[in-house]
Parts: structure tokens; sequence; C-alpha cells
């Protein structure tokens, strides 16, 4: 395997001489452990969803080491392969942050990637295989630059993004292919462009703020992201539309993600300095070129916690319908996407006027009757 190694969890291993093995014969192998990782208040995750590739070290200069066979950690990061080869395998594990459907690399796009040590010469006798626990980051620092846990942290936040979708019967990634992150050396700068997101080496632990970015990939892979909706921005001023519609969907979503549809309070970790979903404070501009207005409304939707006007409650998946109707057309900005969410969702009289209630209560005022005609009846 070629490429950088960011972290060798044992070099010692590969300072041991292999004995070579004479008149080998097929043998079945049953390779085992768990990858987990240290998360960055120091608790140990598993690593879920991660390629665990099983390979055989070939020491000799000028020989490759072979792929034996892959698979997949599953949601307690445990990895299990039975497969058959010759006897006397060199077996270790290359833990790589690639699935597939998205994949975490560094700013020269290389995949990030955990090895274990190598166990040399596995024969008939001890063809049952366990790598035990595999962890990564221990004592990690906020940064997650120890073993690249900050990888780890982003790949697993992103995970739980698509596992809310596939919740949902939702691909994250639509048809638009593989989905990469970048673990960027430059901090502060966290944006995505198309399927690909840049994450600020500062931010790899504000699993909210990665979440919110995955949003934006939602959003492109299933719509698009409406015109002049990008740039530098401050949370709590008023922009375009457009702006507050593309970052105010990235948000909620991020709170659907995050938090239980009955919850009284949804406070983001990290995001905006732990700004509440449920309660947008005052300071912020009224209003939906304001993208936390645009957010309140949305959750207010959603939501099954009666605040205020609130008294709505509308499913993830009919509000995501109504995203993917625009069929790769772009939704210019809130508005055009309530009216859309009406239609989708065949409202009657009462939810539509509750909609409206709702948007009241987030400061945004629409026209009642635009809303009712939207219904199509
Ligand atoms: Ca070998
Ligand atoms: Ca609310
Ligand atoms: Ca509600
Ligand atoms: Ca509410
Ligand atoms: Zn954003």
């Amino acid at each position: 395997m070629d490429g950088r190694r960011p972290y060798i969890l044992c070099l010692a291993a590969f300072l041991l001489l292999a004995v070579p093995a004479y008149a080998a014969g097929r043998t079945n192998y049953h390779v085992s452990g768990t990858f987990l990782y240290y998360d960055h208040e120091g608790r140990i995750r598993p690593a879920a969803a991660v390629t665990a590739r099983i390979m055989d070290r070939d020491p000799s200069p000028g020989d490759k080491d072979d792929l034996l066979t892959v698979v997949e950690t599953d949601s307690e990061g445990r990895f299990s392969a039975e497969f058959t080869a010759q006897e006397y395998q060199d077996i270790y594990i290359v833990f790589v942050a690639d699935n597939g459907t998205w994949r975490v690399v560094d700013s020269n796009e290389k995949t990030f990637m955990w090895f274990t040590p190598v166990i040399w010469d596995v024969c008939k006798d001890d063809a049952e295989v366990d790598f035990g626990k595999q962890t990564i980051g221990h004592n990690s620092d906020d940064l997650g630059e120890r073993h690249n846990v900050g990888a780890m942290w982003i790949y697993q936040a992103v995970r739980r993004s698509a596992e809310f979708c596939n919740e949902r019967r939702i691909a994250l990634t639509g048809d638009k292919g593989i989905y990469t992150v970048i673990w960027t050396d430059v901090d502060n700068a966290t944006y995505s462009s198309g399927m690909r997101t840049r994450i600020a080496h500062n931010h790899a632990y504000q699993y909210d703020v990665v979440i919110h970015e995955t949003g934006h990939v939602l959003m492109h892979a299933h719509s698009a992201m409406p015109s002049g909706s990008g740039g530098r921005h401050r949370i709590d001023r008023a922009y375009n539309r457009q702006l507050a519609w593309a970052e105010g969907w990235a948000t909620f979503y991020a709170a659907c993600v995050l938090f239980d549809r009955g919850v009284n309070d949804a406070d983001l970790p990290f995001f905006a300095g732990g700004v509440s979903v449920e309660h947008i404070p005052p300071r912020f501009a009224r209003g939906d070129r304001n993208e936390m207005r645009v957010v309140g409304a949305l959750w207010d939707f959603y939501d099954l916690n009666n605040d205020g006007s609130d008294g709505v409650s509308i499913k993830f998946s009919a509000i995501f319908k109504a995203l993917a109707a625009s069929n790769g057309r772009p939704i210019a900005d809130f508005e055009s996407f309530v009216m859309l969410l009406v239609s989708e969702i065949d409202a009657d009289a009462g939810t539509v006027r509750a909609m409206h209630a709702a948007l009241r209560h987030n400061t945004i005022n629409y026209s009642m009757t635009k809303m009712m005609k939207a219904r199509g009846h």
C-alpha cells in the first residue's frame, strides 16, 4: 500500500524478522478486532463504518504487501473477516477513512489511514487472529493531532449525518459520487463547495459544524445551491435571502441530526457559540434575511415542542421531499421553499395557518393568501 502513513500503531513490530515458511498449504483465516478512538473529551468511542483492509506484509525489497480481504467496522467498531489463503501470512490491518460514500483526506488529498502491528507467520494452528482493541488518539488534545484522531472525529460526524439520512431512506450524497472532506492545515476556515468540504484544522472536534457542512452537501446533491449564497458572513446579521436560506437549511439539518424532535431546547454545542435553534436570541436580525431566523422557523415546522405560537410539526422526510422536489434546480430563498413545502405536504388550511403562525413567531411574515394558493387546490 502506497501513500502517507500518518500513524503506525506499533513501529517495533516491523523490526521483527520473518521466518521463511516452506511448503505452506491453504488454510481458513478468521481475523477480528475492534477499532476505537478517543473523542475530544477523552472518551473512548467506536470507530464505526471505517474500511478495514486485511493485509499480508511482504518485507522483501520490491515486494508489495498483498490485500487479503476488505471489511467495514460495525457500529461498535468491530470487524471480522473470514477468508482462505496460503499459510504463513503476515497479517496487519490498515484502517482507511474512506468507505466509498465519504472519505477524509489531508491537504495533499491523502486519505487518512491507521495501521496495526504485524502478526507474523500465521499458520493453521493459530489462524484465529484477534487484534483486540486498537485505539487511536490517547490523551488527544483539542486539535486532535495525536494519531491524527481529528480526522476520525470528522469521519464520525459525517457518519452520524449519513446514518440520519439512511434511517429515512435518503442518500446523503445522492447520485453525485463520493463526498470528500479535507481536514486542512489552515485554522478558522470551514466551508463547502459541491461535494467537497474543507474543515479548518482547529474545527475537527466541532461535530455540529461538520454536520452543518454535510447539510450543504445534502442540498447540493438533491437540489442545488442558490446563487449568491456563498461568502463570509456574520450569523446575527441580515444578508441576502439566498445566503440566509442556504445557511439556514444547513443549520436546521444539523439540529435534526443531533436532537430529538421533542426536546424543549436545542442548543448546538459549538456552532455560533452554542446558539439554540428553538429560541433564537433577540439580538439576531429579524426576518428571512437572517439565517438563524430561517433555522428557527424550519425547526418549529419540524419539532414537537410548542413554544410561543408554534403548534405545527412536519416530519423530516416530508420537509426533505420538498427540497428534493426542486429536481436539481436551486430554490432561490426560504419563501420559495415554504411555498414548495405547503404544496408538497398538501397542507390543509389549519396546517397553513399553523405554519404561518410559526413563521411569525420567528419574525418572518409571508402572505397567508400566497401560502393558501400554493397548496394547489
Ligand atoms: Ca508475507
Ligand atoms: Ca422555536
Ligand atoms: Ca413545532
Ligand atoms: Ca418549537
Ligand atoms: Zn454553511
